[in-house]
């Protein structure tokens, strides 16, 4: 009897973890995005005022919990400097959600050699990928269709693996929650998979 309920309580309680990398140049909106997730999938949690956040140096952390899953993000620091330890979180991860500042322009070849540097990486072959098109209010910002034909060389480099890319303001909310659900789809899809061969010791 005991086993049975332990096991009903672990199907109905227990939730599949999943770790999902937030990068992107510094000043992207990768922080704010994190915090904005946050406020949206948890009921109890009391949102940062988002005007008040800073870049990120280091690391920021947070949990939401979708349905039977749950996703642990890392927002790494988007500095040059910071950028190099990067790759020491990707054998982690599930999922890769990189940030793209939709207003900068003048940085938009960074991000992008940021960018492809990263998605080579044999580490993270197959493992889903959300673009984010960060800060869709601003006026005369990049649209999805611009930043797809900025980044159109590097397409080939992305492989065989899910991935979108999503308008979004992080700001307002916009396009978070179309973008946090398609990663929790891909996620509990990919995990299902067969190992990735690096994962085979
Ligand atoms: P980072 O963590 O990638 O370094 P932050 O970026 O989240 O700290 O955001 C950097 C700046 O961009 C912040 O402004 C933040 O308010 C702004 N920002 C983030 N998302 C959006 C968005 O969707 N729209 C607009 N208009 N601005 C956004 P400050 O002025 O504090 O530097």
């Amino acid at each position: 009897m005991y086993t049975l309920l332990s096991g009903l309580y672990k199907y109905v309680f227990q939730k599949d973890e999943y770790c999902v990398l937030i990068l992107g140049l510094d000043n992207a909106g990768k922080t704010t995005f994190l915090e904005q997730t946050k406020t949206k999938f948890s009921k109890n949690y009391k949102g940062m005022n988002l005007s008040k956040i800073t870049t990120t140096v280091g690391l920021n952390i947070g949990t939401i919990d979708v349905g039977k899953a749950r996703l642990m993000f890392w927002d790494l620091g988007g500095q040059e400097e910071l950028q190099s330890l990067w790759d020491k979180y990707y054998a982690e991860s599930h999922g890769i959600i990189y940030v793209i500042d939709s207003t900068d322009e003048e940085r938009l070849s960074e991000s992008k050699e940021a960018f492809e540097k990263m998605i080579s990486s044999d580490v993270l072959e197959g493992v889903p990928l959300l673009v984010l098109a960060n800060k869709q209010d601003v006026p005369n910002c990049l649209s999805v269709p611009d930043i797809k034909t900025a980044f159109s060389d590097s397409a080939p480099k992305i492989g065989k693996r899910d991935c979108l890319v999503q308008p979004c303001t992080a700001l307002t909310g916009d396009g978070v929650n179309e973008g946090i659900e398609w990663m929790v789809k891909c996620v509990v899809r990919n995990i299902h998979r067969p190992p990735r061969q690096k994962d085979i010791t």
